[in-house]
C-alpha cells in the first residue's frame, strides 16, 4: 500500500459510521486533547446549519484546529477524538475542509457525503426495510441486500414536480462539496492563500443551480422537430453500510432513480475570416424558449434562465472550421466520482489531486428534464477571442475539471469575463435578431422526457 493509499484509508475511517460515532463510547474528559477544548458545543442531535452564526463559529474553530495540526498523524489523532463528541455534520464539514486544504493531505479524496450520511438521503422506511431484510438472512448468506427506495411525495402537491431535482442525490452532494471547497468561514489570512472571485462564484453557482429547475408545465411542443434530446430516469444504487451497521457481511444498498440523458455532441461550424490561426473561447448555454403559457420568453427575462453547458478553448484555422465537442467533456460537470469502496481500494489516487478535482455539477443533470411532449430550448453558442479572455496562469496543469462552477486551484478564475457572460447584464435588444452578432448562433433543441 502506498503512503497516499494508507492516508486515504485512515481518512475514510474518520467518516465510517459517523452518524453514530458521537453516541458511542466516550473518551474520558481528561484524555481529550486540550486543543479541542473549544469545540463540542453543538449537540449531536441538533441540525448543523451554515446559516446559523453559532454553528459556523464552532465549525471555524474546528477547521482551524484541524488545519493547525502539526502533521498528518497529529491531524488524524485530533479528528479521531473530535468525532466522538462533536456534532457529526459539523465534524464532517470541518474535517473535509481541513483535508481538502492541508498540504499533507494533497491527493486524498473525501468520501461521498451521500454514503457518509446515507440516512439523510434515503427515507427512513427504506432503511428499516433494509434492516429487516439484512438481519433475517439465513446464516452464511453473504449476498448483497438491495432495497428499492419508495417514492415519497404526492402528485397533487405542486412541489412534488420538482422533487426529482431538489432531492437529487448528486445535486445535494455537489452543493455540499462546493461549500467545502469554498467554505464561508475561509479566512485567507489564516490559510495564507486567497481564493479568486469567490463572491461572484458563490452567486453564479447558486444562480445556475436555480436556473436548472425547469418550468414543469410546458404547453407548446414541436412534435415534428426531430432535433430532440431524450432524457429519462436511470437506476442507481447507494451503499448504506458505511453509514450504518446492518449486521450483515455483504453490501446493503438502496436502489433509486435519477434523471439522466444520452451523451451527445455539439457540432459547431465556425468561420475565421482572418488570415491567421486564432484561439477562440466557445461558450454554450441553454434556456427554455417559451413560458408556461406558450409565449416566447423575452430575451432579458430569458437571460436569467440560461444555464451554462460548456466553455472551452479551440483553435480556429483561417476559413471554415467544424468544432465537435462531446457533452461528457463539459467544464461544468465532474468527470469522475468515487464510492467509499473504490476509495478504500485506492482507486485513481494521484499526488496532485486537490479540492478542485472533486468539485463539479453531476453529469447526469447537465441536460434539464424537458417534458413528455417535448420542451423547446434555445441553444446559444458564442465564440469570443481567447486572447482577450485569457487570465495569467502558472502553466501548471492541475485539476480543471469543472472550472466554470469550481474555479482552479491556486489560480485566478480562468476567464476574464464576468461569470455567465454574455447573460450577466441587462439585455436591451428586443429580439434575437437584434441581439445576435456574427460570433453568436441560436438553435432550437427539443428535450423530451421519456417515462
Ligand atoms: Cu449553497
Amino acid at each position: 500500500m502506498s503512503l497516499l493509499h494508507e492516508k486515504q484509508v485512515r481518512v475514510l475511517k474518520l467518516f465510517e459510521r459517523l452518524s453514530v460515532a458521537a453516541s458511542g463510547e466516550k473518551i474520558p474528559a481528561d484524555q481529550i486533547d486540550a486543543r479541542l477544548s473549544t469545540v463540542g458545543e453543538l449537540p449531536n442531535s441538533a441540525f448543523f446549519s451554515c446559516f446559523l452564526p453559532a454553528h459556523l463559529e464552532e465549525a471555524k474553530r474546528l477547521i482551524e484546529i484541524f488545519y493547525s495540526a502539526k502533521d498528518f498523524d497529529d491531524f488524524v489523532l485530533l479528528a479521531e477524538q473530535a468525532r466522538t463528541f462533536v456534532n457529526s455534520t459539523l465534524f464532517a464539514f470541518a474535517a473535509e475542509v481541513a483535508i481538502l486544504h492541508r498540504a499533507d493531505s494533497r491527493g486524498i479524496i473525501v468520501p461521498p457525503i451521500q454514503e457518509i450520511f446515507a440516512d439523510r438521503f434515503v427515507p427512513a422506511d427504506t432503511l428499516i426495510r433494509a434492516f429487516s431484510v439484512a438481519t433475517t438472512k439465513p446464516a452464511g448468506d453473504e449476498s448483497d441486500v438491495i432495497i428499492d427506495v419508495q417514492e415519497t411525495g404526492n402528485i397533487l402537491d405542486p412541489e412534488y414536480k420538482l422533487a426529482y431535482y431538489r432531492e437529487d442525490i448528486g445535486v445535494n452532494a455537489h452543493h455540499w462539496h462546493w461549500h467545502v471547497v469554498y467554505p464561508s468561514v475561509y479566512d485567507s489570512k489564516f490559510f495564507g492563500k486567497k481564493k479568486d472571485r469567490t463572491g461572484e462564484l458563490f452567486y453564479y453557482m447558486h444562480q445556475q443551480m436555480c436556473a436548472s429547475f425547469l418550468p414543469p408545465y410546458q404547453k407548446p411542443s414541436l412534435s415534428k422537430n426531430t432535433k430532440g434530446l431524450p432524457t429519462f430516469n436511470r437506476e442507481d444504487e447507494l451503499e448504506l453500510t458505511h453509514c450504518m451497521n446492518f449486521g450483515s457481511p455483504g453490501s446493503v444498498k438502496a436502489r433509486y432513480h435519477h434523471l439522466d440523458h444520452e451523451s451527445f455532441s455539439y457540432i459547431i461550424n465556425a468561420n475565421n475570416n482572418g488570415s491567421e490561426e486564432k484561439k477562440g473561447t466557445v461558450r454554450i448555454f441553454l434556456a427554455p424558449k417559451y413560458d408556461e403559457l406558450g409565449n416566447v420568453i423575452s430575451l432579458d427575462e430569458q437571460r436569467r434562465l440560461y444555464i451554462e453547458m460548456d466553455k472551452f478553448d479551440t483553435d480556429l484555422r483561417p476559413g471554415k472550421n467544424i468544432i465537435v465537442r462531446s457533452s461528457t467533456d463539459s467544464t461544468v460537470t465532474i468527470s469522475s466520482t468515487y464510492t467509499f469502496k473504490e476509495l478504500l481500494h485506492g482507486e485513481d489516487l494521484e499526488e496532485d489531486r486537490s479540492e478542485f478535482c472533486s468539485c463539479g455539477w453531476p453529469q447526469h443533470l447537465l441536460v434539464p428534464k424537458g417534458s413528455n411532449k417535448g420542451m423547446v430550448f434555445d441553444l446559444f453558442v458564442m465564440i469570443t477571442d481567447a486572447e482577450k479572455d485569457k487570465v495569467p496562469t502558472s502553466g501548471k496543469k492541475l485539476c480543471n475539471d469543472a472550472l466554470s462552477y469550481c474555479g482552479v486551484m491556486d489560480e485566478k478564475y480562468p476567464d476574464k469575463r464576468a461569470m455567465g457572460y454574455p447573460f450577466d447584464r441587462t439585455i436591451t435588444a428586443q429580439s434575437h435578431e437584434e441581439f445576435i452578432t456574427p460570433n453568436m448562433k441560436i438553435s432550437n433543441i427539443t428535450v423530451r422526457f421519456q417515462d
